[in-house]
């Protein structure tokens, strides 16, 4: 077992209101200590906002300007053009945002602050779905997922919100997950050093909205990062990209990953391959472009 690497600076409190079991503020905690004090967040409705909660009874003890689920990075951007012009230019200004405000609502103030290439560090908590209302399907939610708005089972896949982000050639994107703090932890450290914008999507697996056991939010992360589902990797300026963690054996299955949680309960074998085979070519895909690139001329 590998333990966090983990010396807390007190930025974020106990008695949040997020589930019991959710790994969402566990991952909070690790990335408030990474970023440090001298920071402003900007928070979307979500459960990020709920976990945060308002002042003065917030459990996150930097300045947290609570927005609309369309305007995250817009605000964390005219934060940052104030702080420039105040003389105060290394103050890191981050957003936790969903994916409903990532992948749906907030997209277009997300690539245009990207396009710009605003100086912020934006974390998309990613749960798959709009869980804060109940957990209907987000353009997150992948294929074959029930949820409140799609009851016999998503019919499109996941949207592929990285390679999206990645044809904007912004100086850093990565996935983390809270089973790999270690990983999660350096990354932000990276991030923060890093001038320009910043993406980070965290996998958080949903209790109530994945169908997952209150004890097992994270073995069912770890599960997405090993089966190949979720795999942690990085991507500089939209095009060098690096594998940290993914499959551990080239035919890894995702059956283990689908059966923790009830969302796919009611998948028969022909569904099950069919995901299977959806996440077989996303690996591939993803290998073939961490590959070193042989030149093709003498
Ligand atoms: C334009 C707009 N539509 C709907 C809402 C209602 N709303 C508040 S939080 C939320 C869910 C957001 O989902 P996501 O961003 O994935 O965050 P999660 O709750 O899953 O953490 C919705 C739909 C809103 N605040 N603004
Ligand atoms: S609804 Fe899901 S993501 Fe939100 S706090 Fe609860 S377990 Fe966490
Ligand atoms: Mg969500």
């Amino acid at each position: 077992m590998t333990y966090i690497d983990y010396d807390d600076n007190g930025l974020f409190d106990s008695g949040h209101v997020a589930c019991a079991g959710c790994s969402e503020p566990l991952s909070m905690r690790v990335i408030l200590n990474a970023i440090g004090n001298d920071a402003i967040g900007v928070v979307a409705p979500s459960c990020s906002a709920m976990i945060c909660g308002g002042h003065p009874i917030s459990s996150v003890k930097v300045p947290m300007l609570h927005t609309t689920l369309e305007s995250a990075a817009a605000s964390a951007s005219g934060i940052k053009r104030a702080l420039i012009a105040r003389g105060k230019p290394d103050t890191t200004v981050f957003c936790f945002v969903g994916d409903g405000g990532t992948y749906d609502i907030g997209l277009q103030a997300l690539s245009s602050a990207a396009e710009r290439n605003e100086d912020i560090l934006y974390v998309c908590f990613d749960n798959e779905g709009y869980m804060n209302t109940g957990g209907q399907k987000s353009s997150s939610t992948p294929l074959g997922a029930v949820t409140g708005s799609t009851p016999g089972g998503k019919t499109t896949r996941k949207k592929n919100m990285i390679e999206i982000l990645a044809a904007h050639r912004i100086p850093y994107i990565a996935t983390a997950s809270p089973s790999h703090l270690n990983d999660l932890r350096a990354k932000f450290d990276k991030a923060k050093a890093i001038r320009g914008t910043k993406v980070l999507i965290i996998l958080i697996p949903c209790i109530p909205g994945w169908g997952v056991a209150d004890n097992a939010a994270v073995r069912t992360a770890r599960k997405a990062v090993e089966a190949g589902v979720f795999p942690l990797f990085e991507i500089e300026d939209g095009v060098r990209y690096r594998i940290n963690a993914g499959r551990r054996d080239a035919d890894e299955r995702i059956d283990g990953y689908l059966q923790e949680q009830k969302r796919y309960s009611h998948l028969d074998p022909a569904q099950i391959a069919q995901l299977q085979q959806e996440v077989d070519g996303q690996w591939a895909r993803l290998q073939q472009r961490a590959a070193p690139v042989e030149p093709t001329l003498p």
